[in-house]
């Protein structure tokens, strides 16, 4: 089907020097890990190793912009312990000291996240839990990619019924296609394009 919405024509990006982090909620997980493959399988596709790719899971959307902040952070301090020379280790929850998260450990390198990837689902109740929790993650996770300066790719879905979080993960029977591949391009285009404009 043709359309006008998305990001235009595919565009080729060469992501094989680059370290990037998904984190995603474990809230509708049906849907939650279709978009997490679609991503990874863009990062993989551009030429980000897999050693490079770090997964983390929160309970829930709301979250996410914290365990982005504190990810982001715990790269760099694990980039400067290895300039360093320091073997180190510090939890992703609580404020890198002198020690750097087993957790965000890598086989691949040592650098500060190019780009992390927040994914999360939420699905609109009866109540106004929805609104509020997608107002402070989209505020949250655009404040930790301004103060930080590290693009933070919006993954969250924000959908009235779980047929439209279904559709939008590639499961539905429209056609549409898994948001999360285009994820994974954003990730890996503002990852480069951060270098150029730095
Ligand atoms: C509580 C809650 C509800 C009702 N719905 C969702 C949802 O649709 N998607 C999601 O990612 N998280 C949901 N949560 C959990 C909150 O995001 C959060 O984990 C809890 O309120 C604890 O802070």
């Amino acid at each position: 089907m043709t359309t006008i919405k998305g990001p235009g024509a595919a565009q080729t990006h060469d992501g094989s020097g680059l370290r990037v982090a998904i984190v995603h909620a474990r809230w509708n997980t049906v849907i939650i890990e279709q978009l997490v493959s679609g991503a990874k399988k863009s990062l993989l596709a551009a030429g980000v190793s897999e050693d490079n790719i770090t997964v983390q899971t929160v309970p829930g959307s709301y979250e996410l912009p914290l365990a982005v902040q504190r990810l982001y952070a715990a790269s760099q301090l694990q980039a400067n312990s290895s300039v360093q020379g320091i073997s180190a280790t510090a939890d992703l929850l609580s404020s890198p000291t002198t020690e750097v998260s087993s957790s965000i450990e890598s086989k691949g390198s040592k650098k500060p996240f190019d780009a992390v990837i927040a994914i999360g689902v939420l699905i609109k109740g009866a109540t106004m839990h929805f609104e509020y929790i997608a107002d402070a993650v989209s505020h949250g996770l655009m404040r930790v990619q301004l103060d930080s300066g590290v693009p933070v790719i919006f993954g969250l879905l924000t959908v009235l019924t779980e047929e439209q979080g279904l559709e939008r993960a590639g499961l539905g029977n429209s056609g549409m296609h898994n948001h999360g591949e285009d994820w994974g391009s954003a990730a890996v285009e503002l990852g480069l394009k951060r270098k150029e404009w730095a």
